[in-house]
């Protein structure tokens, strides 16, 4: 197998939470970007976690922008860099799920639509968690969180995850894809990809929470695999709004594997919340019948 550079761009001694996935998500995405490089990050855990007052663990320039605006200013950030005729500094956006799926979509529209040679990379936590484990709209139907609690009479959050690719791919630019930390050559690749592209790229990353989603702080990776062999997020890859490209699942693993290993589903695995569970299998089934996720269908890595 081909070595990949060992090079560090997140410093140690940064505070995020033991097995935290963003933190491993942005060490792989930097060694795959290389240090010419300008981030941007809208608040969120990894902004607060690489950067407490007066510390950065950051060992390229980073710059923190306000929660609604880190599109806006990669946008100003690239046009600056371009008018120095500086082609070679690649720009991206590192930004949450609440900052991109919420309150920085209208920001990341205009981002996209300006197709200019920004990388923008959403870190998928699923909620709020900088704040507590709020719910946003990246949160997985029947996931109990602070604001959408299970309860005798709620069974968690109410609305299916929002189509974050499907809005990516509605704005016609040349890539979009998904990745998740367990897939780290995968990761990389795509990083690689998205950075060589000319113009604006998408890419979705899944990184699981200890924390906000309830398992122990070892088994973050194995969550990530999980998502991917449950067929809960698949591995797609789009050039110009064809898919190209879809990790095939070889040993398909049962929903219930995935729900029973996280507090935030454990209430679905009972009895009286069967419906809902059937709910979030259909959206898997769906998932894999739309992907061909399964071995035998037609597109492979
Ligand atoms: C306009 C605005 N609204 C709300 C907040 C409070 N706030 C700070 S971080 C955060 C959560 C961020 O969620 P996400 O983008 O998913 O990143 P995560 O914390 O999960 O890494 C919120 C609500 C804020 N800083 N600015
Ligand atoms: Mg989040």
């Amino acid at each position: 197998m081909k070595e990949e550079p060992r090079d560090n761009y997140l410093a140690s001694g940064h505070n995020a939470c033991p097995g935290c996935g963003v933190s491993i998500a942005v060490r792989l995405i930097l060694r795959a970007s290389g240090n010419n490089v300008v981030v941007v990050s809208p608040t969120g855990c990894l902004e607060t976690f690489t950067s407490p007052y007066g510390m950065s663990a950051w060992e390229v320039p980073w710059v923190h922008s306000l929660f609604e605006n880190a599109p806006a200013v990669a946008s100003g950030i690239r046009a600056a860099l371009d008018y120095q005729g500086n082609k070679d500094t690649q720009v991206m956006v590192i930004g949450g799920d609440g900052a991109t799926y919420d309150i920085g979509l209208g920001s990341l529209s205009g981002m996209l639509e300006r197709n200019q040679n920004i990388l923008y990379i959403c870190y998928d936590n699923e909620a709020y968690m900088n704040t507590g484990i709020q719910r946003s709209s990246a949160t997985p139907l029947g996931a109990s969180t602070t604001t959408t609690p299970a309860t005798a009479s709620s069974y968690g959050e109410k609305l299916q995850k929002k189509d974050m690719i499907g809005i990516a791919n509605s704005h016609n630019i040349e890539y979009v894809a998904t990745a998740t930390i367990a897939y780290p050559q995968d990761l990389m690749r795509k990083i690689k990809t998205g950075l060589s592209v000319n113009g604006a790229a998408y890419l979705h990353m899944l990184t699981p929470c200890p924390l906000g989603w309830g398992f122990e702080s070892d088994e973050t990776i194995a969550m990530s695999r999980l998502s991917v062999q449950t067929g809960f997020f698949p591995l797609v890859e789009y050039e110009n709004g064809e898919l190209i490209r879809v990790k095939k699942i070889i040993d398909l693993k049962p929903v219930n594997n995935y729900l029973r290993a996280q507090r935030r589903f454990k209430h679905l695995t009972t009895d009286e919340n069967q419906d809902i569970k059937d709910k979030v299998c259909q959206v898997v089934r769906r998932n894999i019948k739309k992907y061909g996720l399964q071995e035998n269908s037609n597109n492979d890595y």
